[in-house]
């Protein structure tokens, strides 16, 4: 009854994705070439066969080198733009676009470079009818300290940036660890979002450190939550959103966890689907909707209330919701 059709044109909220996960092959050679980086792969085929990984660790050891072809503001416009396409494909009608300045001012890109380039596609992506903004995530696996320089150069561009996340190794880097930065964040007017990736160790406990101290709004993946019935009745009533990628969840933890997104659903918990990291998982968010809904044999009422929590998870005014909901 879901057809692929169905998954793609239904309106959406895209909560989470990397937009240095949206790197495909093909941009990724042309920028290698352009910038003259030697990434050790010359053809789609080779650059394909490099996107070996089967958890987080392993993952992220393959998409940090990819970034070096990113140089120029242009690098980061194009990336971008080329996201943007594909999410006005897909009906995205709103996007919240994470971006790691760390992976780059760590290789002498300038912040304003990184921030710029994406910031320009954002206002290009108003005549694909895509509302989009960004949110600016701390590398959780570097130092506070690096954390605290990085939030205090995006500061001067807090209104270019509607909120702040926490990504990459969760392994010994709990949220408390950046206590400091989400307050200083939230201080300043923005969102705040983390990620609790699934089956990571002490998820739960990251979780609950989420919910009770820092005060999220947002967990990004999150769904080990079902594990703790305190927490989810927590998050269904403060309306935290949690936002499920089914397809990155597969090759992360061999599982889509299809089953606790549909009991956080039934328990009213705003939890949505969407795709981490399209160009390295294998598909773009109308592929994440279309893939679960066929391994768990959603009904349309189920993709649809999933869409509709993905904009009421979304960080858009109570009136411009109320036109989509
Ligand atoms: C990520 Cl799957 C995942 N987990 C943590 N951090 C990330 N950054 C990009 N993809
Ligand atoms: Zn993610």
């Amino acid at each position: 009854e879901v057809t692929r059709e169905f998954t793609r044109n239904l309106p959406k909220a895209e909560l989470h994705v990397h937009i240095e996960g949206t790197l495909e092959p093909e941009l990724k050679l042309k920028l290698a070439k352009k910038n003259n980086i030697e990434i050790g792969q010359k053809t789609i085929a080779e650059v394909e066969e490099s996107l070996k990984y089967d958890d987080l660790a392993s993952f992220l050891a393959v998409y940090y080198p990819a970034m070096n072809v990113l140089i120029e503001e242009d690098d980061f416009y194009e990336l971008a733009m080329a996201y943007l396409k594909k999410a006005a494909q897909n009906n995205v009608r709103h996007a919240e676009i994470f971006f790691d300045p760390q992976a780059h001012t760590s290789r002498g890109i300038a912040f304003s470079t990184v921030i710029t380039g994406l910031l320009r596609a954002t206002v290009d992506a108003r005549a694909l009818n895509i509302d989009a903004c960004l949110i600016m995530c701390f590398l959780r696996d570097l130092s506070r300290e690096s954390a605290r320089q990085t939030l205090l150069e995006a500061l001067p561009y807090k209104d270019k940036f509607v909120g702040v996340g926490l990504d990459s190794d969760e392994h010994n880097n709990p949220p408390l660890k950046f206590f400091n930065q989400f307050c200083t964040a939230q201080e300043h007017g923005l969102h705040v979002t983390a990620h609790a990736d699934v089956d990571q160790v002490n998820s739960l406990a990251h979780i609950r450190e989420l919910l009770e101290v820092i005060g999220v709004e947002r967990i990004d993946h999150g769904t080990n939550i079902v594990e703790d019935p305190d927490l989810v009745d927590f998050a269904a009533k403060n309306k935290i959103g949690l936002t499920s990628c089914p397809l990155s969840n597969d090759f992360i933890a061999a599982d889509m966890k299809g089953k606790e997104v549909l009991e956080l659903l039934e328990k009213g918990v705003k939890i949505s689907i969407h795709s981490d990291d399209p160009a390295y998982f294998g598909g773009y968010i109308g592929d994440n909707y279309y893939a679960l809904a066929q391994k768990y044999d959603l009904t349309k009422e189920q993709v649809v209330a999933l869409a509709k929590n993905s904009f009421e998870a979304s960080w858009i005014s109570q009136k411009q919701k109320a036109f989509y909901l």
